[in-house]
């Protein structure tokens, strides 16, 4: 009567939930942790929202972020690549420092992928709105809270880490710290 056992029928929704789930996620794992050393006085700008290490805190760190689609999931922060800005050394694409009215970004570490989108740009949408901006540098998701990064934690590891220009063109202010956005290779 029955072609298939129930448990035979079980097995097989199982094992396809299963597979395709995994393909799906390709879960970012946590690489380490680090623990924050107190800022040394006068270290750790904290224009603009930067967050600055807490002694004894432990922080995250990442060498991949989540995978990329035609519209990935990010959290947008705001950045100054200005000389003098939060950004603290020019950018490492290409060793420059940008105005807070052009339109660039920083990538958490899996995202800039050792540079490989360096100086291509990608397009950003949240609000119903949408800005192009070029990458410029990486928002490192594997190192933080030493003098290299202003003292500053390691980035998340779904970071685009944006100039007050993208803020601007997404019509939002940067006051808001954080925001939700897609975005994807332009
Ligand atoms: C990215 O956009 C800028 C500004 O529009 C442009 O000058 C540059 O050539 C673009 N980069 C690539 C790789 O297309
Ligand atoms: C990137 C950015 O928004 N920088 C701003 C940080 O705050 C100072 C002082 O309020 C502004 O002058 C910068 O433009």
């Amino acid at each position: 009567m029955k072609k298939f056992s129930s448990g035979a029928l079980l097995f097989a929704v199982l094992f396809l939930v299963t597979h395709f789930s995994e393909a799906r996620l390709q879960v970012c794992k946590p690489s380490g942790k680090i623990i924050g050393k107190k800022p040394p006085p006068g270290q750790c700008n904290q224009e603009n929202q930067s967050d600055c290490c807490k002694q004894g805190k432990s922080y995250t760190t990442y060498k991949c972020s989540p995978s990329v689609s035609g519209s990935t999931n990010a959290v947008l922060t705001i950045n100054s690549f200005e000389n003098g800005g939060d950004g603290g050394a020019p950018s490492e694409c290409d060793n420059k420092y940008h105005s807070d009215n052009t339109p660039v970004v920083a990538l958490s570490t899996g995202w800039y992928n050792g540079g490989s989108r360096c100086l291509n740009n990608i397009t950003m949408t949240a609000n119903g709105r949408s800005v192009t901006a070029m990458v410029v540098d990486e928002c490192d998701s594997t190192m933080g809270c030493d003098d290299d990064h202003d003292y500053q934690p390691p980035c998340d590891n779904n970071i685009v880490d944006a100039s007050k220009a993208v803020w601007k063109a997404l019509g939002v202010s940067g006051n808001v710290g954080e925001l939700d956005i897609t975005w994807s290779d332009a």
